[in-house]
């Protein structure tokens, strides 16, 4: 039991109570919830072992053996572990290597484009709102309306990320019939405005991507091609998603979402583009290296090489699937009609309660999700129309079928509660609902299955 009395940080109780209070909270917060935001997960005591440690007092700008700064030996062989995990993790050719240093995905894509593109060439990459990310170049233009018919977006006038401040940026959006991506639209698409670069991957997009299309398309305009796999990298190093290593140019991931290792990223590269990212990461765009997060990413991918992750995987994806079927069956309407994945994103408009009060009432009941965009969206992203839900946190909990019924029942149940509230100003909802006697109900009972599948704090 997580109880106060057995509070384990007797040295900072000691020096900073205050503090020590508050990581107890998050703790039993993340302990007594079910986490289901997708681009989450659960780290073992071993991978918070490694993050903890000594690893974060030294400074070793520079790479493995080449270092500005004296007593980098055992910095050195972490590193090499971490990359020589990577490798074995993504089952890397020779002519491929790895960089670990990238603070964050953000910084992983931000200089894999300044290592391999000169300032204003043309990133063709995936629509925000349908999915796509930040750090792929997002500007929008205020002035104008959506238009779900148009597949290119091109307009965007107010550079938001610092990758369309510069480089030009057009974005492919989905279907809108199916909100899968159409292949020969999208070779149309690249076949009229030519870019430099093509990135696929993003955030909520929950079917596969085909990258061996991606990369002929990427051939037919002479383009480099980026596949950014931060959510899927655990997923695909256990074999239970398809790999662009080896079609792609770039791929880049971050380590702590389905890989489940420390908060930071890799990115792996042919040879020749690799050394040129080294180069962008440091001295171009950061300084010494975060070497408590690699070891974090060294001990998660030693995990993750174990016969037990592939389990794990295969069963994020069941979860995922499972859940998706569940709450079809409540008339929840699933973009893409379900997942191949650990997300799943559902429209909310057919529920009388969008994403943000829908997670907000869900939070209440113990069931912690968050609000999204999602294709042909009209709404702004700080009160979308979707709701995103995701497994990697239950399913490292050991949750499997039987819960991910009872899960879908509870997201039914609570949104059915909270659809009465559903005019009410935002503050006055999230009041309401956080009273509400059936949430408050439903929230016990998510305790009880949360401390039946406790995590190892
Ligand atoms: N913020 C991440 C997500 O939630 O998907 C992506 O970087």
């Amino acid at each position: 039991m997580h109880t106060r009395k057995n509070m384990n940080k007797p040295n900072l109780k000691k020096s900073d109570l205050k503090l020590a209070k508050l990581i107890l909270l998050e703790e039993i917060r993340q302990q007594d919830k079910l986490s289901m935001i997708p681009s989450e997960n659960f780290t073992s005591k071993a991978v918070r072992e490694a993050v903890g440690s000594v690893m974060m007092n030294k400074y070793s700008e520079g790479n493995i053996g080449k270092r500005y700064y004296e007593g980098n030996e055992f910095i050195d062989e972490i590193e090499q572990l971490a990359i020589d995990r990577a490798r074995q993790a993504f089952n890397l050719p020779q002519n491929w290597g790895v960089n670990v240093q990238a603070l964050s995905g953000s910084n992983a894509n931000l200089a894999s484009l300044l290592a391999v593109l000169n300032k204003d060439d043309l990133i063709m990459s995936m629509y925000l709102p349908d999915g796509g990310h930040l750090s792929h170049g997002w500007s929008y233009n205020p002035a104008l309306k959506p238009d779900p018919q148009n597949l290119v977006f091109k307009e965007g006038t107010k550079e938001v990320h610092v990758v369309s401040k510069l480089f030009k940026i057009i974005q492919y959006k989905t279907d809108p019939k199916t909100q899968l991506f159409d292949y020969d639209k999208l070779e149309e698409i690249a076949l009229k405005y030519k870019p430099r670069m093509i990135i696929t991957g993003g955030t909520a997009y929950p079917r596969e991507i085909d990258y061996k299309r991606m990369r002929q398309i990427a051939d037919k305009v002479g383009a480099l091609y980026l596949a950014d796999v931060a959510h899927e990298a655990g997923l695909i190093s256990a074999g239970v998603l398809s790999s662009p290593v080896s079609i792609a140019d770039i791929v880049t991931m971050t380590t702590h979402k389905t890989l489940r290792c420390t908060r930071g990223a890799i990115i792996l590269a042919r040879n020749d583009l690799i050394e040129k990212i080294n180069h962008a990461i440091l001295p171009g765009l950061q300084g010494g290296p975060h070497n408590h997060n690699i070891a974090g990413i060294a001990a998660g991918l030693s995990e993750a090489l174990k016969p037990e992750f592939k389990i794990y995987a295969k069963q994020v994806v069941k979860n995922a699937q499972i859940l998706a079927e569940e709450l079809k069956k409540y008339d929840f309407n699933l973009v893409s009609g379900g997942t191949d994945k650990h997300m799943i994103l559902i429209n909310m408009t057919n529920k009388g309660i969008l994403g943000k009060k829908a997670a907000r009432a869900l939070d209440h009941a113990g069931i912690v999700a968050n609000m999204n965009t999602m294709p042909q969206e009209t709404r702004s992203p700080a009160n979308p129309s979707a709701l995103r839900l995701g497994t990697p946190v239950i399913t490292t909990r050991g949750m499997k079928v039987k819960e991910m019924k009872q899960i879908a029942k509870w997201i039914n149940e609570v949104i059915e509660i909270a659809k009465e509230y559903t005019n009410l100003e935002f503050d006055e909802f999230d009041e309401r609902t956080a009273k509400d006697k059936k949430i408050k109900a439903i929230a016990i009972e998510v305790k009880k299955l949360c401390r039946k599948f406790p995590l190892a704090i």
